[in-house]
Formats: C-alpha cells, structure tokens, sequence
C-alpha cells in the first residue's frame, strides 16, 4: 500500500504498553485519512456509550494521504474523541509540526486508550515508544510546557500538549501546539487531560511512502507558486482571517453581545486594519507559504496571535472594543488551553445572566479586568462561577435554569463559531448540522449566502451547504491539508485529486471523493446516534436565539429565522443526504455508501427506514 503507512500505533495509557495496529487497506482507500479514519477506529473500538472522560474513551491523533507533504500547507492533523461538551464526535485539525513527524514516524494515526495514574509525556520514534514522568509540567502553562519539552526532546520535535484548562477538564478545553496552534474544540483536551496526558512528542524519520513522489513534487511546486501569484495574496499576507471583521460588519454578521446583534460600534477597534496598525510578525503551520498567525503585543506588552473568530468571540461578542485588550484574553486563552470560541460564546452568556439577573458573581459587557478573572477561575475550575462556566453554555444554562437556556448560543452543545445567522438560514443549517456541533469549518457557506439570496430558504441553499461539507469537511479533513490555499486565494481544487492519487496510486475521481465524503458524514452520524442512543431532528436545530429575538440594529435590524421555512430547509438538506425526516440515514443510504457494518446497530436503536 503507497500513500498510507497502514498502521495505528495503539498507546495502552493505563498499562504503559503500545503495539502496532494492521488496518484493513479497504479502511485507507474508502475513508482516506484523518476525520474519516478516526470514526472508522471509534465506531470500530470505541465502547458502546462511554463517558468521554473515563479511561476507556479513545483519544486519536490521524494524519492523511497529503499530510506533511511538500504541497501547500499540508502541516495538518485531526485529534478526534467523544467529546465531552456534546457528548457525540468531536474533532478538531491543528496545524503543527507534530502532524508532519507522525506522518513520519510510519503511523498513520495513533490510539490512546486506558489512564495514566500520574501524568505522563509520551514521546514516540518510529516504532520506539517512552513513557516519561510529566509531575514537574503538570499544572504548567502550554507554552513554558512545550519550551521545558524542546530543551529535553530538541528543537525540531513535533510537540502538542494541553494547559492547566485540559488537565482540570474543562469542557471545551482544546489541544494546543507552537504557542498558538489549537486544535479539538469539542473538549479534546479534556480527554487528553482525563489519560493524565501531558504532551506527546513526535520524531519520525521513515518518510511518506509514496507512489510517485517525483509528480507529488512537481504538483506541490506548482500549487505553491499558485498560491503566490493569486490576487488576493498580497492582502492575505497582511491580514489573514482578520480581514473578516470588516466583512461580518458590513455583512451584519459580526456575533456582539451575545449574539443579539450582528453589528458593533467599534468593529473599527479590533478589525482588520488596526491589526496591521500593531502587527510585529506573522508566523503558522509547517509546510505554508500563505502564513497566517499575525501576532501584536497585547495589552500586557506579551505576543499573542489573532484570528478573525478570536477576536470577534472575545471582543464584539463580550462587548470588548480594544484589540490589545482582546489579544490578552486570546493569549491566556492559548496558554491555558482553552477554546477561545467556546470560550467566548460563555463569556457573553455569564455578562447576559449578569445583566438579567440570572446569576451572581458575574460580569458586566466589556469589563476587561472581570473578564479576565473569569477565564483564570474557568481554567482552574476554582470559584463556582469557574466551575459552572467550565461546563460550556449548555451545561451552564442546564444548571442555572430560569429561562438562561434561551441565550446559550450552541448547536449539539458546541458554541457557535463566530457569524450571527439572524439574517443568514443558510449558515444556520451548516450551523445545525456540523457533524461536531455549531462550528463553520464544515461549511462557511455565510460568504456565498450573503452575496447570492440571502433571504431564502431554498433546496439550493440545502445542497451548497452539503457540497462545502463535503469539500471542507468531507475531503479537506480526511485527506488532512489547510483548506485555506482554496478558500481563501483561490487555489484550484482539482489540484487535490491528482495530488492523491500521485500520493497513492489509486486513482481518486470527484464523484469517487464525493462518495467518500458523504460516507464520512453518514459514518459520524451513526456515531452520534449510536453514542446519544435516540435521534431527532431537534438536534440538527441552531440556537433559539435565531428565532425568538429580533436584531435591534444596523441596517437589517428586526431580522430574525422563521421557524417553519428553516424546517423546510433541513428536509431539503435530509433528502438530498438520504436521511429521513428524523435526520437517521436511510437503509438504501448505508447500503449505497458501503456502511452496510453499521445498520443492524442503528436499526436496533433507532429503526431504520428504507
Ligand atoms: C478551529 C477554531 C478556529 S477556526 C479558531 S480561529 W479560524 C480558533 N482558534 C483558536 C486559537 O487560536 N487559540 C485557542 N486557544 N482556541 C482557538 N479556538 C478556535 O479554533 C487554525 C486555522 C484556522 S483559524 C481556520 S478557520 C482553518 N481551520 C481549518 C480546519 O478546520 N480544517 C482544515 N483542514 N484547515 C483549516 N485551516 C485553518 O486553520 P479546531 P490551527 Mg484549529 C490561536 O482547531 O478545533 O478545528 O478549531 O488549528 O492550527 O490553530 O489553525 O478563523
Ligand atoms: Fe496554518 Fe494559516 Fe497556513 Fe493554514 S494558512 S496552514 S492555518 S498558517
């Protein structure tokens, strides 16, 4: 088999031990990699409904075909495990040096199961796995963590880790990696925490396997110089994703306190431009030459990296209009190990209850020096309030109760990633029906909505959803590359294609990769199911939010989703899927998709249709 190693490296925590895993080839060619290859080993191994944070969950780190790669921005891995905060799949793609080194190591995903009873750095080469006691970095943050690791491991490791945030459990605790790489929103870090997981280092010297890797080249070359060229290259560089707040503003899609509105006073104050004002560097994933970490000194004098979703979740969604402010809030948020989205989503959530009345020792919008205390206590799990925000808005409304739950802003349980969707029904359904919960990564179908009929609720609208989730998070996280040479300058997509089967040898078409991707999707759908044991299409719905409360401004102020039209919307989305009305694939679906394996389960739990 070119183009996979065709083995897991299966890492038993409880017991210090590992071996090698032989995976069916037919799991490689069908699934690819990455996203695909790690619901493929959950629905396989994963004990049947297990709490996310018992030994017994499988935490996986997979690369894919294209992964490390000499091609565009090929840094990437998925970290996958049933997530805490959902209680589903979850996953996440971080970009990092670690990805290219499993790649590498001559693995192509590796496995942890069981718990360490003290805190462990697992380093692994090649086939060579060491166990090392982690006490003295447990309790450290990301960043002095991963330094103290390259001074014992060396300079050119690959090297993720989790914070005080995952070692604690917080729910939406994440992954972290090259001081501003994070990847598994869902609470991947939480689960690295619960094994007692301190960091991994990676270092592989056995290469990738190739089928032709001369060709691999010469494609990878010219997709570099592709990207260089390309119009938008130049503003990229200066800007990266920071240049959405501009557009979430004058789109009216920009999250501001809490979501309620989708425009912000000071959007000017944390947008695009006033980052350039104070950038002093760019930096991002291995394998780039379209970098897009843009890092200013924060507010404390220390360096923090900006993403547009960063910036909009801690800044105009918590009613924070000063960038050097905001970048200190990312910058814990890093160090600490904590998803900045999520964390965002409950920042505002604590400065709404705040505001109604709905719970004490909280925190009015815009109170930088609470807000701050408040992402420490979250991290630490030390106050009540820390604790209770730890849990993510839906388990933070689930407790508190007096109607809160009607402004926890999530979808599944994960919090919406930053576009408001009171005008937008089309990123609403990508919203509801991410295989992950509310993220856009699957389908950022908001800068096609608002340039097309926005308004509308039409098929059309259902199937350019379903063909991003297929690209974005079918292919992209499967194959494991950064979609960003596509989305973001235009990199052609028929370079993928080629470049796979250069990789592998099998020759993949778009109706084949399709397919795949749809098999993807339906396969972590039956996950869900499996794992939730029922299904509804309740669950495919974003936040009420969207419907009960108008916008109160900016030029598409009183808008807000119809309830009856974004029900139609999701049955355009399960017929085109080949799910039924409850959104639980058809019989004829899993047949079609070769997931004949999982029907008697989900039959038994569900009943299937045909
Ligand atoms: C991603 C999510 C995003 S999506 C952002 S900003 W974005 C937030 N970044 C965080 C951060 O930073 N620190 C932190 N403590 N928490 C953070 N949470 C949020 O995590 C990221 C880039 C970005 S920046 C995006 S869109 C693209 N995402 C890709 C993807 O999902 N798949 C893919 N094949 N390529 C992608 N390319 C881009 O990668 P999650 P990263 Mg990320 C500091 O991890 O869980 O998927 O959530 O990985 O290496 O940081 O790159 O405007
Ligand atoms: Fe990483 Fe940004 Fe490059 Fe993508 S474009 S690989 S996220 S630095």
């Amino acid at each position: 088999m070119k183009g996979w190693h065709g083995r897991i490296l299966w890492i038993d925590l409880s017991k210090k031990e590992s071996r090698e895993y032989r995976y069916p080839s037919e799991w490689a060619r069908d699934y690819l990699g990455g996203r695909g290859l790690a619901a493929r080993i959950l629905w396989e191994f994963l004990p049947r409904g297990v709490d996310p944070l018992s030994p017994d969950n499988l935490l996986i780190m997979a690369v894919g075909p294209l992964t490390g790669l000499t091609l565009p921005s090929s840094g990437k891995m998925i970290v996958a495990s049933k997530s805490p905060l959902t209680g589903g799949y979850g996953d996440g793609n971080i970009g990092t040096q670690a990805a290219v080194e499993l790649r590498k190591t001559g693995f192509d995903a590796v496995v942890f199961q069981g718990a360490s009873r003290r805190p462990v750095t697992v380093y692994i080469e090649d086939d060579k796995v060491e166990f090392h006691d982690a006490e003295d970095l447990w309790g450290l943050d990301t960043c002095t963590t991963e330094r103290r690791l390259r001074e014992a491991f060396g300079k050119d490791a690959g090297i993720v880790e989790i914070g005080p945030a995952g070692e604690n459990r917080v729910k939406y605790a994440t992954v972290i990696s090259q001081e501003g790489r994070s990847g598994g929103r869902p609470g991947m870090g939480a689960v690295m925490g619960s094994k007692g997981l301190k960091a991994v280092v990676f270092r592989g010297t056995r290469g990738f396997n190739l089928h032709d890797p001369k060709k691999v080249a010469e494609e990878g070359s010219k997709a570099y110089r592709d990207v260089v060229r390309s119009k938008n290259y130049k503003f990229w560089m200066r800007q990266g994703t920071m240049m959405t707040v501009e557009w979430a503003q004058e789109a009216s899609v920009l999250p501001a306190f809490n979501f309620r509105e989708g425009v912000f006073d000071d959007y000017q104050e944390i947008g695009g431009f006033k980052m350039e004002e104070l950038k002093i560097g760019q930096r991002g994933c291995p394998k780039c030459n379209m970098t897009c970490g843009n890092m200013i000194r924060d507010a404390e004098g220390e360096i923090s990296e900006l993403d547009y979703e960063n910036v909009a979740m801690l800044g105009s969604n918590i009613g924070l209009g000063d960038l050097r402010k905001v970048a200190v809030l990312n910058r814990m948020a890093d160090m600490l190990g904590l998803d900045t989205i999520s964390l965002g989503s409950t920042l505002a959530w604590a400065a709404e209850a705040t505001e109604l009345g709905h719970i004490d020792d909280g925190v009015e919008w815009g109170d930088f020096d609470r807000f701050k205390e408040l992402v420490s206590e979250t991290a630490y799990r030390e106050t009540g309030i820390g604790n209770l925000l730890a849990e993510g808005v839906k388990g933070a409304c689930t407790k508190v109760g007096k109607g809160s739950c009607d402004y926890a802003i999530h979808a599944k349980g994960l919090e919406v990633s930053a576009y408001d969707c009171h005008a937008a029904p089309g990123m609403a359904l990508a919203y509801g029906t991410s295989p992950i919960g509310a993220h856009h990564k699957d389908a950022w179908v908001i800068s096609w909505e608002v340039a097309t009929d926005r308004f509308s609720y039409s098929r059309e609208k259902a199937a350019k959803v379903i063909e991003l989730q297929r690209i974005r998070g079918g292919l992209f996280e499967s194959f494991v590359a950064c979609r960003f040479p596509w989305v973001e300058v235009g990199l052609n997509l028929d370079y993928y294609p080629k470049l796979l089967t250069y990789a592998t040898g099998v020759s993949y078409t778009w109706e084949d990769l399709y397919k795949l991707a749809d098999r993807v999707y339906t396969l972590v759908r039956a996950l869900w199911i499996r794992e939730q044991g029922w299904w509804g299409r309740e669950m495919d719905m974003p936040p009420v939010r969207w419907f009960k409360h108008p916008t109160t401004k900016g030029p598409l102020a009183g808008s807000r989703l119809d309830l009856d039209k974004y029900n139609q919307l999701l049955d355009y989305y399960y017929e085109i899927r080949g799910w039924d009305e409850r959104g639980v694939p058809r019989r004829s679906t899993l047949k079609k998709l070769g997931l004949g394996y999982v029907e008697e389960e989900l039959d038994k739990i569900v009943g299937l249709k045909d």
